[in-house]
């Protein structure tokens, strides 16, 4: 039977839409990514507006639907075709916790970065976000700690959404090796087939991404 084909509108420089492309990269499933200029503004342009009405990226069509916000394409993603979905119902909620955390806490990671590398802020501003990133990233170290992944015993879409959004630390001043479990947790990630850091992942301009074949186990 002809699969529905995945369409994820996005723009390389984004976090929110490191997450998905990242997800589908290490499920292997093939996908048409759009590319949506935020640099020129397409995100506010009309024809834009009508897929995702907050206009920003990410945003997903599939099965005729379209859903928006990184961490519901995540959560969709899983439910939807199951990989990277926890096994038992706990850590399937469990995931979700850390998503809607991820929006709370680990955002303030992009912010930082945002605010290093696209839009100079006062430095109070800094001074009150960063603190604040740093926390975040303590708290997913300390969760880290004597274990592989965030939930249960495999990679979920809580790894694919958190490492997701801190993916850019560093351009935000934020040095990875400062949080030892992060760094291995990363490198779990990077290791896993299909992985790839974003400028590596997320093209500039449409692209057909073919299914990746999976290594039989
Ligand atoms: N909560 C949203 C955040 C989306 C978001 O902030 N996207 C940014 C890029 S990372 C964007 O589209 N910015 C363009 C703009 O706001 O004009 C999600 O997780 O999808």
């Amino acid at each position: 039977m002809e699969k529905s084909p995945l369409t994820l509108f996005g723009s390389f420089t984004s976090s929110s839409t490191y997450k998905p492309m990242l997800y589908l990269a290490l499920s292997g499933e093939p996908f048409s990514f759009r590319t949506v200029n935020l640099k020129i503004g397409v995100q506010r342009e009309a024809a834009y507006l009508a897929v995702n009405r907050y206009g920003q990226v990410p945003a997903l069509r599939h099965r005729g639907l379209t859903i928006v916000q990184s961490n519901v394409i995540l959560d969709y993603l899983a439910r939807t075709l199951g990989a990277f979905e926890p096994v038992a119902e706990q850590d399937r909620w469990q995931a979700r916790e850390w998503l809607s955390w991820e929006a709370d806490a680990i955002t303030n990671v992009a912010k930082v970065r945002h605010f290093s590398r696209f839009r100079e802020v006062d430095p109070a501003v800094m001074a009150h976000f960063r603190p604040q990133a740093e926390a975040a990233l303590t708290i997913v170290d300390g969760a880290l700690a004597g274990r592989n992944w965030l939930v249960g015993d495999r990679c979920s879409i809580a790894d694919i959404g958190c490492w997701g959004r801190m993916v850019f630390m560093a351009e935000g001043g934020l040095d990875i090796r400062n949080w030892p479990n992060i760094e291995a947790w990363a490198a779990r990630l990077a290791a896993m087939p299909g992985f790839a850091l974003p400028y590596d992942l997320t093209p500039k301009k449409d692209t057909e991404f073919p299914a990746r074949r999976m290594a039989s186990s």
